[in-house]
């Protein structure tokens, strides 16, 4: 393939949409597009599989800038490849309401494919989006599933730990179909990138993950170069390709090629015409796309416009001969269980004691059976945290059989490589590691949280209850931080029975994602015969057990739940009688109409709660005279019966608390 003025032109427009809209909002980053632009553009017309007029196409290629604060470079890729924003958009950079955002949003823009921003998560994502691909095409076929997943990343995604635990897992899964473009300017914000980055081999690092590694010295203007290593990229399908594209950040503008200062500030006036004068660019509007550009774009577009017809012939031609095989397709689709299917899923007896998490692998493996589209994977604990898929074999990522994804102790790539697989679509999934680690986590279930991402999170071990581990491994304040987030639904059931309810909750929901924790230490199977229904889950809260003329409330959660009963009888032993409350989710609860939570917690009786956790937060639920009993220090290395006795958790402790605070207060 060779390259002529129209590929130049055509980049240096890339360029100038950059970097007035960067000028126009007088805050962005102009550097990053100026330098990646030929190689964002070799992919985008000669290679990338898309159809503007059907952005959600299921095969299409998916393409991610890891390097979001490049994000200019997406828009205005978007704009001359026909998606749905306009000059208009593009001048409305950084503005509230926008469709060009400081950085991508999933779901905003028509064509951005993940929320990136945050350096190495579009890195991590785009192994999930390989995954998905491999796990769909082994599911569906070929005809169905069969598309390349590409991403650019920068110094700063590389220098990311996230980045490099996902790479690790993409070369022991030999992902071929994953094509990561690496812009290697040696700049970053602060200064050049050998501040702190500069004993460190990338190719060598990423040739002993097992990837192929592709090299481009002269990526500012060797398009021949950039186009011979995506084809050798695509050729190797028994390795994820890197290719290393050497590029001058700011490329064009006399003062700031090459400097930081074209990182993440508006060139100005002056270096903005310099720039222009340099690039050859003659033309004096801002904001402006050539006719011959657009026409030129058009033949890109024209070519994924045929190839989307052409896999929807491919796929009449399925609902036609092999109708079995396009309901597999719908049910990907939708990945959704139907609601009857959930009668079949285990109904746990009293005296079947189980620990939450046994309770757990037990439902998670009948959802199994029931939806091929679900797959999961943990972080090197499946045997303490109950999530392998019985007879699921280990994930594959040459043929995308298995069900089981080994990540490794790899628990940050692991959310985000979850997201990556929720980001593709036609797939549910899971994670699964100790709860304490959530923390490691954290930034992916964020981002899974801000755009709505139906992932599943199992956490183990969910307290002190865990027992000889010690501190390090008994998560605290770990409940309380993830009710924080915004879009998380976090949920620590009880017994087995709200362990099966809380996997329905999950399942069910599709617009967001769902921590679910559970317990280490076996719990008593409660009798609802003679209490609420485990089915108050779904409203956050529910009476467990009650009591007439009752003269306090105390509201618990998960293992303490039960605790809270046996407090009860004691209470009724002294003559005070109170209702019990379980409480799995804290944000479903507060979601329900006043009506509801005054039945349940009702503001004029004495409140107190149990959690072995944080403390903070509870106010809320007891209001200013309540009684929070709670855990406001780490934990420490004991049996753990031992470690609820010594923190005043147990059943004998908590009454003395409340009738105190009974005697004290009412
Ligand atoms: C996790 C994270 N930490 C810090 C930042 C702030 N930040 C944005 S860009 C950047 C420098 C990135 O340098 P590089 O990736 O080389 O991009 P380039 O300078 O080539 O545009 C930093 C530190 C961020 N976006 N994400």
């Amino acid at each position: 393939m060779s390259f002529s003025d129209i590929d130049r032109l055509t980049i240096n427009t890339i360029r100038t949409l950059s970097i007035d809209a960067v000028q126009k909002a007088n805050s962005g980053h102009p550097g990053m597009p100026l330098g990646a632009a030929p190689m964002a553009y070799v992919l985008w017309q000669n290679h990338l599989k898309f159809n503007p007029k059907n952005p959600s196409w299921f095969d299409r290629d998916r393409f991610v800038l890891s390097a979001g604060h490049g994000s200019m470079l997406v828009y205005s890729l978007l704009h001359l490849y026909g998606f749905d924003l306009t000059l208009d958009d593009l001048k409305n950079f950084r503005q509230l309401g926008s469709k060009t955002p400081g950085h991508p949003e999933f779901g905003l823009t028509a064509g951005v494919e993940a929320t990136t921003g945050p350096l190495g998560q579009g890195a991590a994502n785009i192994v999930g989006m390989a995954i998905a691909e491999r796990k769909l095409a082994n599911l569906l076929g070929r005809e169905i599933a069969d598309h390349y997943s590409y991403a650019i990343v920068s110094d700063g995604d590389l220098m990311e730990g996230v980045s490099a635990e996902a790479a690790s897992l993409a070369g022991h899964l030999k992902l071929g179909k994953l094509i990561c473009l690496y812009d290697s300017n040696d700049v970053t914000l602060d200064g050049p990138a050998d501040l702190c980055f500069s004993r460190e081999d990338v190719k060598k690092r990423y040739e002993s993950y097992g990837w192929q590694v592709l090299e481009v010295l002269k990526g500012d203007t060797d398009l021949d170069a950039i186009d011979q290593a995506i084809h050798a990229a695509k050729a190797d399908t028994a390795r994820p390709s890197l290719i290393i594209v050497k590029t001058t950040i700011g490329f064009g503008s006399p003062n700031k090629a090459g400097k930081s200062s074209s990182h993440g500030s508006p060139l100005g006036t002056d270096e903005l015409t310099l720039t222009k004068k340099a690039l050859n660019w003659h033309y004096p509007d801002a904001f402006y796309v050539p006719k011959e550009v657009h026409a030129h774009c058009k033949k890109a577009i024209a070519h994924g416009e045929t190839a989307n017809a052409e896999w929807t012939k491919r796929l009449d031609a399925i609902k036609k001969e092999s109708p079995h095989k396009y309901v597999q397709y719908e049910e990907c689709i939708r990945t959704k269980i139907y609601s009857d299917a959930f009668h079949s899923l285990p109904v746990f007896k009293v005296g079947e004691d189980l620990a939450t998490r046994e309770a757990s692998g037990k439902v998670l493996n009948t959802i199994a059976t029931q939806a091929p589209w679900f797959f999961g994977g943990d972080a090197d604990l499946s045997c303490s945290t109950n999530t392998s898929i019985r007879d699921g074999a280990s994930f594959d990522g040459q043929t995308g059989a298995g069900r089981n994804i080994h990540y490794g102790v790899r628990e940050h790539a692991m959310a985000s490589i979850a997201n990556g697989i929720a980001y593709h679509g036609g797939l549910r999934s899971y994670t699964a590691t100790f709860f304490c680690f959530a923390d490691y986590m954290r930034p992916a279930i964020r981002l899974a949280a801000m755009n709505h991402l139906p992932v599943v999170y199992v956490f183990t071990h969910d307290s002190i209850g865990l027992g000889e581990d010690g501190p390090t491994h008994q998560p605290v304040e770990h409940l309380m931080s993830l009710r924080a987030m915004p879009g998380l639904i976090t949920l620590r059931p009880a017994d087995s029975n709200e362990t099966r309810e809380a996997w329905i909750h999950a399942m069910e929901r599709m617009d967001g994602p769902t921590a679910l924790v559970f317990s280490r230490q076996k719990l008593k199977t409660l009798d609802r015969t003679k209490l609420g229904s485990e089915k108050g889950l779904h409203q956050g809260a529910y009476v467990l057990s009650t009591r007439p003329n009752f003269k306090a409330i105390l509201v618990a959660t998960g293992a303490e739940v039960q605790t809270a009963l046996e407090c009860q009888s004691n209470l009724d032993v002294q003559g005070i009688p109170i209702q019990v409350v379980s409480m799995p989710s804290i944000e479903l609860f507060l979601k329900q109409p006043a009506s509801y939570r005054e039945s349940v917690v009702p503001s004029t009786v004495p409140r107190a709660s149990l959690e072995a956790g944080s403390k903070f937060g509870w106010r809320e639920i007891v209001g200013d005279k309540g009684l929070v009993i709670g855990l406001d220090h780490f934990g420490a290395s004991a049996p753990a019966p031992k470690l609820f006795e010594s923190f005043k958790l147990d059943s004998k402790s908590v009454t003395e608390q409340v009738s105190a605070w009974l005697k004290q207060n009412h």
